[in-house]
């Protein structure tokens, strides 16, 4: 008798504790977005060099082509690299990918990555901040990265 109670009372215990933490657990992933939004121009530079995410987040980044000059000229994209990946590597791996510049053999070595965008064109990206950390991402239009890249920060 004693023990059927205490079973019953764990399991009314572990009931309340799955009403408590589910629905609050829910309505906190859905607020918590980081929205980035990131431009490439005609001077071959991104707006943004460095931005912050929390571990987990969703990050919901666009990327806009602002300037003019006709995409084969001054395509951009953005490509986030994983931990540890080389950035010189993967460009020059990059460079010989075209026309999106994305090589498809180092799949595993992106967290993400936009289309190559043409003047006014832009692209919406979304994906989990992973854990705490920087990750570099680059413009993998050939030439571009040595200027066009910047740390995403994981906190
Ligand atoms: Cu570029």
């Amino acid at each position: 008798m004693i023990v059927r109670s205490f079973t019953v009372i764990a399991v009314l215990g572990l009931v309340a504790m799955a009403a408590l933490t589910t629905p609050a657990t829910r309505a906190e992933d859905k607020a918590d977005v980081a929205v980035i939004n990131l431009t490439g121009n005609d001077q071959m530079m991104y707006n943004i060099n460095e931005f912050k995410v929390k571990a987990g987040q969703t990050v919901k980044l666009t990327m806009k082509n602002i300037g003019k000059l006709p995409k084969v000229a001054m395509g951009h994209n953005v490509v986030i690299l994983k931990a540890g990946v080389n950035m010189v590597q993967f460009a020059v791996a990059a460079n010989q990918a075209p026309p999106e510049y994305i090589p498809k053999d180092r799949a595993d070595e992106m967290l993400a990555h936009t289309k190559l965008l043409g003047p006014d064109e832009s692209d919406t990206i979304t994906f989990t901040a992973p854990a705490k950390g920087s990750y570099d991402y680059l413009c993998t239009f050939p030439g571009h990265f040595a200027v066009m890249k910047g740390k995403m920060i994981v906190e």
